[in-house]
């Protein structure tokens, strides 16, 4: 028990949480480059995108077997003693106390235990009522910091629209006239990019090329008709990969006014990738804090995938295979698959008919973005049919 004695997940966690900012991006992106000097040893560190170790965890980071899984992604050999390669060339590999297995389960426990309770906190992405003002439907988004919960006790400075992560989900018919009002509360300047619509170019949202920056105070309009459906998104195009990884984006959906074309289905859920300040979380939470989707046995569940980090996630679910049915907000030839690849920025629509009862793990497959020695963590999810 000596590697995790005293460490509770939660503490773990939260301890974990230090400096943030982007150094996640930079160990994930280029791991191999990175080990060298800053070994990421731990999955906290990497939900947390943090630069700071606590003590306690870098006391086990040292253990060769331990971190040597832990940077390089891959399993321990069964039956091999031997530390890996790379675990030589960590600084701190010193003393090489047994490894805890039975810690190590615990914590994995502890983690899906907290998932199936479904901890209780506060959650973005919920559909933004509008008020009706001459035939248009005005929208009104505050840009503020704020303290955010990505996991149990692991609070976070976040940048949020109306003071949630992603912000609310912006959704209209298509055909509507729109106006969305931006109130900058930032220290620093914003502008909102539709990301996906067709739109008067004056109202594309990029600073210094369509329009002035909103700078911190000020206000911005914008007003346009939502002429494509599909699962679009909002999210800021200044200082974006600070911005938008740190919260300011939402999901902005255009329903067809001619449902014909489009695939049939009885529930619908909207699940928004990041990775960045807040670590790799879905809709704004990392695992354990993720939402569980349940759905009824035979239901049709559209699945509107958004991607608005800065790294490739191939999104895997257990049990039943996805249709893809779209992108962008543009119906392809349906294909069937288990895992898809949503690129930053893309939006993939897909549809599972949802046969197998059975809580099914649903997870992005880079697998150092979900799981490791203390458990899983990040871009997890279940979908739990009944
Ligand atoms: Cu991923």
């Amino acid at each position: 028990m000596a590697k995790y004695a005293g460490l509770s997940r939660r503490r773990f966690l939260a301890g974990a949480v230090g400096a943030g900012g982007l150094g996640v991006l930079v160990a994930c992106g280029n791991q191999v480059g990175q080990m060298q000097n800053a070994p990421y040893a731990t999955n906290a560190e990497r939900n947390a995108g943090s630069g700071t170790v606590p003590a306690a965890v870098q006391a086990s980071a040292a253990t060769p077997a331990a971190s040597g899984t832990a940077m390089t992604g891959m399993n321990d050999m069964p039956g091999t003693t031997t530390a890996p390669a790379s675990a030589s060339t960590a600084a701190n590999a010193t003393a090489t106390p047994a490894k805890d297995w039975q810690a190590m389960s615990q914590m994995h426990e502890a983690g899906v235990k907290t998932f199936l309770a479904q901890p209780q906190t506060l959650r973005g992405g919920q559909r933004m009522e509008y008020t009706m003002q001459d035939g248009v439907k005005v929208f009104n988004l505050t840009a503020k910091p704020m303290q955010w919960e990505v996991t149990p006790g692991q609070i976070v400075e976040a940048y949020a629209y109306n003071g949630v992560v992603p912000g609310p989900q912006i959704r209209v018919m298509e055909g509507d006239s729109v106006r969305v009002i931006l109130k900058n509360e930032l220290d620093e300047a914003t502008a909102i990019h539709y990301h996906g619509l067709v739109i008067p170019n004056a109202m594309d949202g990029v600073p210094f090329i369509t329009q002035p920056p909103v700078n911190p105070g000020e206000s911005f309009t914008y007003e346009f008709t939502a002429r494509n459906p599909g699962s679009h998104m909002y999210h800021s195009h200044m200082n974006s990969a600070l911005q938008v990884t740190k919260g300011l984006l939402g999901a902005f959906i255009i329903e067809p006014k001619d449902r014909s074309a489009y695939p049939a289905f009885d529930q619908e859920y909207t699940m928004i990738l990041n990775d960045g300040p807040l670590g790799f979380t879905l809709n704004g939470k990392g695992f354990p804090s993720t939402e569980a989707v349940t759905v009824k046995q035979g239901t049709r569940l559209l699945i509107r995938y958004m991607n608005e980090g800065l790294m490739i996630h191939p999104m895997h679910l257990h049990g039943m295979p996805m249709t893809i049915i779209g992108q962008d907000g543009y119906l392809n030839t349906p294909y069937k698959c288990d895992t898809v690849n949503i690129a930053p920025g893309q939006r993939i629509e897909a549809i599972v008919e949802c046969t197998e009862v059975g809580a099914w793990a649903w997870h992005c497959h880079i697998l150092s973005h979900a799981e490791g020695e203390m458990g899983m963590f990040g871009m997890v999810t279940a979908l739990i049919v009944q």
